[in-house]
């Protein structure tokens, strides 16, 4: 992309009425636009981190052998007041009236709606397990919506259900949601730490939430600091084994972790005083086994083995993907701006000439551009007729991992300068080996998707 011809309107001053890093910076870099208390548009630049977000969540869950599919916003008032929960859910449920005056909502979850879906469709143990997903926006009329997209009214959540025929089965399945989650987050560039939580409005005994600790957050954690030593490390796993996906959630719910609401005083004094840590945090997804809570409401039975009509042990699982977009700079920002992790960013490096309209500096900025695209990835080059020091602040403003510095001074011993954002350490080089750095760089995000990489397209496919 060029800067030219694209849609980044940068703010220079601070927003007056953001009070966090992730809020101020999203709005001052363009990323979006509040359009009514805790709803917002997603600008360009806001929009293409979600996407590449989404992407990797979706991987992830096909992966983990879940299934796609996409359930309306809107949802009839009947099928809430089957399960019991359309008076139970109060205020932060958004109800509507549509021209018939039958009673609508705009779905806070979606438990109610997919157990319609299956009870009309699944009849037989032998069609499960089954797992499906969507990701779609959610409505909650949160009484105090704040820090921008971190805790909106209208946001963007991955929510998967589980179908089992027993409980054995249901925890395999709660069991592959937290391994999914842990490689999901790992790819985004976070530490996301799974702890026992407390289940609310969805109910079920089994629930985790997965934590990114950040001075900001909204929820109060306690945990043994041995869990930080922990990580996926992009370790394969085979979904399908039982023992091995067990093994893997044993070891990271081993160490203490967990959220005020389940804190349990004496037994966090058993960890080793050095070791016991109190934190802020982000809640970033969580997950839950409810057995028949819904199913048996809804009628959601199949017929198993011996012939026996049996209700199916079922479990949702949530990932915030529209707050993920601020978890993440609440993780990694500095005083100049935003730093992307390699993974979502939007642009996978910026490339700055600092004379344009000089004929040499242009084509070198052309010759690498066409030289990255080529390479599946995407550069955004700044073209315009900017100061160089301009040119510089919008770049750590957005937040690029990496910069290529394109100058006549540089040109004429042959080097481009490549810097890293995070760092900011730079690097003089022929243009040639700064692609091929750049490329390097990139290749383990590339491979750990299960699509090709993007060949100048805005969208992976999925499906
Ligand atoms: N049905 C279950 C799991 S599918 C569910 O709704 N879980 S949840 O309530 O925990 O929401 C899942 C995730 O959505 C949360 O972990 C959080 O990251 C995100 N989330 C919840 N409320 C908001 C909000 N108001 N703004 C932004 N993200 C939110």
């Amino acid at each position: 992309m060029r800067l030219s011809r694209y849609f980044l309107p940068v703010l220079k001053e601070n927003p007056a009425d953001a009070q966090i890093a992730s809020h101020r910076l999203m709005l001052r870099a363009g990323m979006i636009k509040q359009a009514s208390a805790g709803i917002y548009s997603w600008l360009p630049l806001g929009f293409k981190v979600l996407r590449r977000i989404e992407n990797i969540v979706h991987e992830e869950q096909i992966r983990a052998g879940h299934i796609p599919m996409l359930m309306p916003t809107l949802q009839s008032a009947d099928l809430w007041r089957e399960s019991g929960r359309y008076d139970d859910y109060g205020e932060e449920m958004l109800r509507i009236k549509d021209r018939h005056g039958r009673d609508m909502l705009y779905g806070p979850t979606n438990e109610e709606l997919i157990t319609d879906i299956f009870r009309s469709h699944v009849t037989s143990y032998k069609e499960l397990p089954l797992t499906l997903y969507h990701i779609q926006w959610k409505f909650r009329d949160e009484i105090r919506p704040r820090f921008g997209v971190m805790r909106g009214r209208e946001f963007l959540m991955k929510d998967g259900y589980n179908f089992d025929l027993d409980r054995e089965s249901a925890l395999h399945a709660y069991n592959r949601h937290m391994v999914s989650y842990l490689r999901t987050y790992e790819r985004m560039g976070l530490k996301a730490i799974p702890m026992r939580a407390d289940s609310g409005p969805i109910g079920g005994d089994d629930t985790h939430e997965f934590l990114v600790l950040a001075d900001t957050g909204e929820s109060e954690v306690f945990y043994d600091s041995a869990i930080l030593d922990l990580s996926m490390d992009g370790r394969t796993v085979d979904y399908d084994n039982r023992a091995e996906i067990a093994a893997l959630v044993q070891e990271w719910i081993t160490p203490y972790a967990r959220t005020d609401e389940t804190h349990d005083e004496a037994e966090f004094a058993r960890v080793p005083e050095e070791r016991r840590r109190t934190s802020r945090a982000i809640e970033v997804g969580q997950i839950f086994y409810f057995g028949t809570k819904y199913s048996e409401p809804m009628g959601a039975y199949v017929v198993n083995e011996k012939g026996g009509r049996v209700p199916v042990h079922m479990g949702s699982h949530g990932i915030g993907v529209s707050r993920l977009v601020g978890a993440i700079i609440e993780a990694s920002h500095d005083e100049k701006g935003i730093i992307w992790p390699e993974g979502v960013t939007p642009f996978h490096v910026g490339i700055v000439n600092l004379r344009q309209g000089d004929g040499e500096c242009d084509a070198a900025c052309e010759q690498l551009y066409g030289a990255l695209a080529a390479a599946g990835l995407e550069p955004l080059y700044d073209d315009r007729e900017e100061r160089a020091g301009a040119k510089f602040a919008t770049m750590d403003l957005i937040g690029l991992p990496w910069r290529i510095t394109v100058g006549p001074r540089g040109l004429k011993s042959g080097v481009v300068e490549l810097t890293n954002r995070r760092t900011g350490e730079s690097e003089e080089m022929k243009p040639e080996d700064a692609v091929e750095k750049v490329k390097e760089i990139y290749r383990p995000h590339q491979e750990a998707g299960l699509i090709e990489p993007m060949k100048g397209r805005y969208f992976h496919t999925w499906l």
